[in-house]
């Protein structure tokens, strides 16, 4: 573990009109470039299970059997990133759920316009985020390496 402080982790999806349009590196990235640490990355296909508890707070949406129909179209890039306040920082990246109105910047921001196809999923708090890389990955796909990055993306009291 490289930091003495808050250390978080987000689980964030590339979701099938990503992939479609070819945007993953693209994406990855967006989070590279930040000084995020990748401690977990693979393409999956997901099903009704894991969907079901992945978007368990709009499963009672009219929305949801296109929403999980449209995960289920093709597999996604599951990846799991670490670091400072992560949580929200990976949320501001991706910017706000109705892509056309995200801000210019974000990636929804960038590459997207609609609500449902909007590029990305990521945690939306410290403890989803847990629960979710929890969901995503077992535990021997989530590594644990020293980032000679850090030295110059943090300050020494923030590592
Ligand atoms: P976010 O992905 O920004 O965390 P959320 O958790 O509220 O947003 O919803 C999860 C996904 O469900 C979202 O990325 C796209 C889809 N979704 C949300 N609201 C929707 C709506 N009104 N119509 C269609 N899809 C929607
Ligand atoms: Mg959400």
């Amino acid at each position: 573990m490289q930091f003495d402080g808050v250390n978080e982790k987000s689980l964030v999806l590339v979701k099938p009109d990503a992939i479609q349009r070819g945007l993953i590196g693209q994406v990855v990235s967006r989070f590279e470039r930040k000084g995020l640490k990748l401690v977990g990355m693979k393409m999956m296909g997901l099903d009704d299970e894991i969907l079901t508890a992945h978007y368990s707070h709009l499963a009672d949406k009219p929305f949801f059997p296109s929403l999980a129909k449209f995960m289920k179209s093709s597999p996604v890039i599951a990846m799991c990133w670490e670091g400072l306040e992560v949580v929200n920082a990976v949320r501001e990246l991706c910017g706000i759920t109705k892509a056309r109105e995200a801000e210019a910047g974000s990636i929804r921001g960038d590459f997207a316009m609609s609500v449902s196809c909007n590029v990305v999923h990521a945690s939306d708090s410290v403890e989803n985020g847990e629960i979710e890389v929890g969901r995503f990955f077992e535990d021997d796909e989530i590594h644990s390496y020293k980032k000679s990055e850090y030295e110059h993306v943090y300050a020494e009291d923030e590592k």
